[in-house]
């Protein structure tokens, strides 16, 4: 169950805004292991499978604009609960019913500028995860700090 794994991304608005680091440094803080990480701009045909769910949105155009406009960072995560508790460590979708503590409560204001991304389920997860990183990018190690986390 430490082993289940969660797609975070931070979108182009988080980057530009200098959060990289710090958004980093809450999964690292709270104990989560680092299985993959990069920086890159896939295109709109990328954009468009990850949010595939949400093509019938009325905000789908403007969704995939806002994640083609700069760079992402893309990253794996791993650990017990890792996909529920990422996304109580992201807030809400909008920022305006996130609670100050979480990432979008901290940091944004607008729905379509909530800066960063966390897969929904465990599904989705190992979805996203094979659409966003090859295999050889998802580095297995131990972490030193295993058993100061888990009992
Ligand atoms: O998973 P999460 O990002 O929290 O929300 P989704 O319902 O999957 O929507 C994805 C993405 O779409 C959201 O982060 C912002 C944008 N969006 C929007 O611009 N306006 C909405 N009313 C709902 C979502
Ligand atoms: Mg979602």
């Amino acid at each position: 169950a430490s082993r289940e794994r969660t797609f975070i991304a931070i979108k182009p608005d988080g980057v530009q805004r200098g959060l990289v680091g710090k958004i980093i440094q809450r999964f690292e803080e709270r104990g989560f292991k680092m299985v993959a990480l990069k920086i890159c701009a896939p295109g709109r045909a990328h954009l468009e499978k990850h949010y595939a769910d949400l093509s019938k949105k009325p905000f789908f155009k403007d969704l995939v604009d806002y994640m083609v406009s700069g760079p992402i960072i893309a990253m794996v995560w791993e650990g017990l609960n890792a996909v529920k508790c990422g996304r109580m460590m992201l807030g809400e979708t909008n920022p305006q019913a996130s609670l100050p503590g979480s990432i979008r409560g901290d940091f944004s204001i607008q729905v379509g500028r909530n800066i960063c991304h966390g897969s929904d389920s465990v599904e989705s997860a190992n979805h996203e995860i094979a659409l966003w990183f090859n295999k050889n990018e998802l580095v297995n190690w131990e972490s030193a700090m295993y058993t100061w986390i888990y009992e």
